[in-house]
């Protein structure tokens, strides 16, 4: 469903085959050799959710991607593995639009997790530039998850990204501002036996080498 010019809310986009595999890919990303970790941003405050960068970091103090992560342990992000790269791709496509990431973003909320209203504008240039999308995939727990526009005191619509769900904001609402106010506990399909919920953006930092 087309809910703006170039947002998309995809429903029930993967069968719960798919997010059990996802799922099982997320929790042992999250907790591999080069863990997720809760980021502390420009101010000091502490995120409200487990992340892990893949492809290049982002750095919560200085907002800029970086291959290693300067504002924690001086780690390697892990890199992007292909089948999620493809998954993306698949989506962007269902909506008509392009979209080659090299950025993945792993969030964890568990039921106090919220994410306030910021844009992603930390990606190259040309890329947002172009508007290429980004494609986001939840799993678990159901979020209420904000989209506005593309200024912040622009209003704001609530919508429920379920377990399975893709969203797609490119070309003229790629700088919306989007957030997540809650999620709702004990609302993941029992099949997938999670408590809170994975996201995964993903991102097209390059676009011809910029
Ligand atoms: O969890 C979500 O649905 C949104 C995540 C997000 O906004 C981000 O990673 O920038």
């Amino acid at each position: 469903m087309e809910i703006a010019p170039g947002a998309f809310h995809l429903r029930q986009f993967l069968p719960v085959a798919a997010q059990r595999a996802l799922l099982d890919r997320c929790q042992s990303l999250l907790d591999g050799d080069v863990p997720g970790y809760v980021p502390t941003v420009r101010g000091g405050g502490k995120m409200h959710v487990r992340m892990l960068c893949l492809g290049r970091h982002w750095n919560g103090q200085t907002y800029r991607y970086e291959p290693t992560r300067a504002d924690f342990d001086n780690l390697r992000a892990p890199s992007l593995p292909s089948e999620l790269r493809d998954l993306a791709s698949e989506i962007a496509t269902a909506c008509g639009m392009t979209l080659e990431p090299d950025i993945c973003i792993l969030n964890y909320y568990d039921h106090e997790g919220r994410m306030g209203l910021h844009q992603d504008k930390d990606e190259g240039a040309r890329s947002i530039a172009a508007g290429v999308p980004v494609v986001s995939v939840s799993l678990g727990d159901t979020a209420r998850f904000l989209f506005g526009g593309t200024r912040r005191r622009d209003p704001v619509e609530a919508l429920m990204l379920e377990s399975g769900d893709a969203f797609v904001f490119g070309g003229p609402s790629r700088l919306r501002y989007h957030g997540v106010s809650r999620i709702v506990p004990q609302t993941a399909p029992s099949a997938l036996g999670i408590d809170g919920r994975f996201n995964l953006t993903f991102r097209q930092y390059d676009l011809d080498g910029a």
